[in-house]
């Protein structure tokens, strides 16, 4: 069997998505995803101009050769656009396998350790009270585990809440240039620990709260925060610091035993070693989009394994649900499996394009015995939702200062 054929396909069902599709001389095909928030186009040249030439021709089956070519054979390894392509055919291979031996990935990649897939929703508002009765809402629906962000008193925007907007999957259709937040450590210091505190009094013990910083905190204020945080049980504090120098999470780590959790930016093993090895983290959340696709995330998270360092794949709106169909099978397997974050299954425009039969059950996500990934692209729907420019906002301190992500 040989690929015949490699299609990229860039659609803006509310995010711009990048589905790469892989077709065998045989007429079986698979499917992966390259989107890469405010970057797309790059990857797409990179794919169509860089990788799809080398692979015409080539066996399908042979998985890791193709990856080993694709990231050592070039001279230029690693990065997020490199990462991001290689992930895509990683995925599509992946899902012709299992096509071909009429089984889900899971099976190919060692099998169920679990029943279902343990869920995170988002509960953001504009006010403690409005975020709390989002909190109520996915308790009702059974979720077991949300994360809470909330709009920080005495600032404009608040990245990671809504606002006008009424869901994430359109949040950022119109942004043809970068917009700017601002961010102000103190007024989120005035107001975190509040919304913690008055979670816990509504909701007990009985939900597990989880908190994404944003990478807005030095190491040193991350560790201030991880001990703050410390009275209300977080299942984890996401992305308190970036960790470009991975040694510096050695410094939260000393100070606090709020569980902390980091990797949704990283695109290979070696960004998270040190932290992973060092046991400076207790989640890795690279996503199989971003770091090189399942054949990547499997040798973290076995890697991670050793470490007592547990895989929560990241879930936002910005990857497609191919990629989710990705975590499904990578999570259903991983001994080390921790929690995903989730956002739904995207709104009715991306459902036309992207169909599957995951089902939400009390918290739990749940899959089939289809074969392969066991999600389908309708590329004549996509069509009819073409690539808008669209970007994240920057964020600067009040002063004008250009601040981290
Ligand atoms: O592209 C950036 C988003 O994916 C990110 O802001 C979402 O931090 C995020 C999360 O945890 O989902
Ligand atoms: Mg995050």
């Amino acid at each position: 069997m040989k690929i015949k054929e490699i299609k990229v396909t860039v659609c803006s069902p509310g995010r711009n998505f990048v589905t790469v599709k892989v077709i065998t001389d045989e007429g079986t095909y698979g499917i992966g995803d390259a989107t890469l928030n405010g970057r797309e186009m790059a990857v797409v040249t990179y794919l169509e101009e860089h990788v799809v030439p080398c692979l015409i021709g080539r066996d399908p089956s042979e998985i890791e050769d193709i990856w080993q070519y694709l990231y050592k054979g070039v001279y230029w390894r690693k990065g997020p656009i490199t990462m991001a392509s290689i992930a895509a055919i990683d995925m599509a291979l992946w899902d012709i396998k299992g096509k071909i031996a009429g089984l889900p990935v899971y099976q190919l990649l060692g099998g169920k350790s679990r029943r279902g897939v343990t869920l995170y929703a988002h509960a953001n508002g504009e006010s403690i009270n409005d975020t709390l009765d989002k909190v109520q809402e996915h308790v009702d629906q059974g979720f077991k585990a949300v994360r809470l962000q909330s709009a920080i008193p005495g600032l404009k925007v608040t990245y990671g809440v809504l606002g006008d907007k009424k869901d994430y999957f359109e949040l950022q259709g119109n942004r043809p240039l970068p917009p700017e937040d601002e961010w102000s450590t103190q007024k989120y210091f005035n107001s975190i620990v509040d919304l913690m505190r008055q979670a816990r009094a509504r909701f007990g013990n009985e939900v597990e709260f989880l908190h994404d910083v944003h990478s807005r905190l030095t190491p040193i204020e991350s560790a201030r925060l991880g001990k703050l945080m410390e009275e209300f049980s977080l299942l984890f504090l996401e992305d308190a610091s970036i960790a470009e120098n991975q040694d510096s999470y050695k410094v939260i780590r000393q100070h606090t035993t709020t569980p902390l959790a980091i990797g949704e930016t990283y695109n290979t093993i070696w960004d998270c070693k040190d932290l992973i090895q060092n046991q400076l983290i207790d989640y890795i959340r690279v996503a199989a989009t971003h770091a090189g696709g399942i054949t990547a995330l499997r040798r973290i998270a076995d890697f991670a394994s050793i470490y007592n360092v547990k895989i929560a794949p990241h879930g936002a709106p910005d990857l497609s649900p191919v990629c989710f169909a990705a975590h499904m099978h990578l999570n259903i397997w991983a001994p080390n499996f921790g929690i995903q974050e989730f956002v739904g299954f995207g709104n009715d425009k991306s459902k036309e394009i992207f169909k599957h039969n995951f089902t939400v059950e009390n918290g739990m996500a749940y899959m089939s015995e289809a074969p392969g990934l066991g999600i389908e692209f309708d590329e004549e729907a996509a069509l009819k939702y073409p690539y808008k420019r669209s970007y994240l906002p920057v964020s600067r301190l009040e002063d004008g200062t250009l601040w981290n992500w």
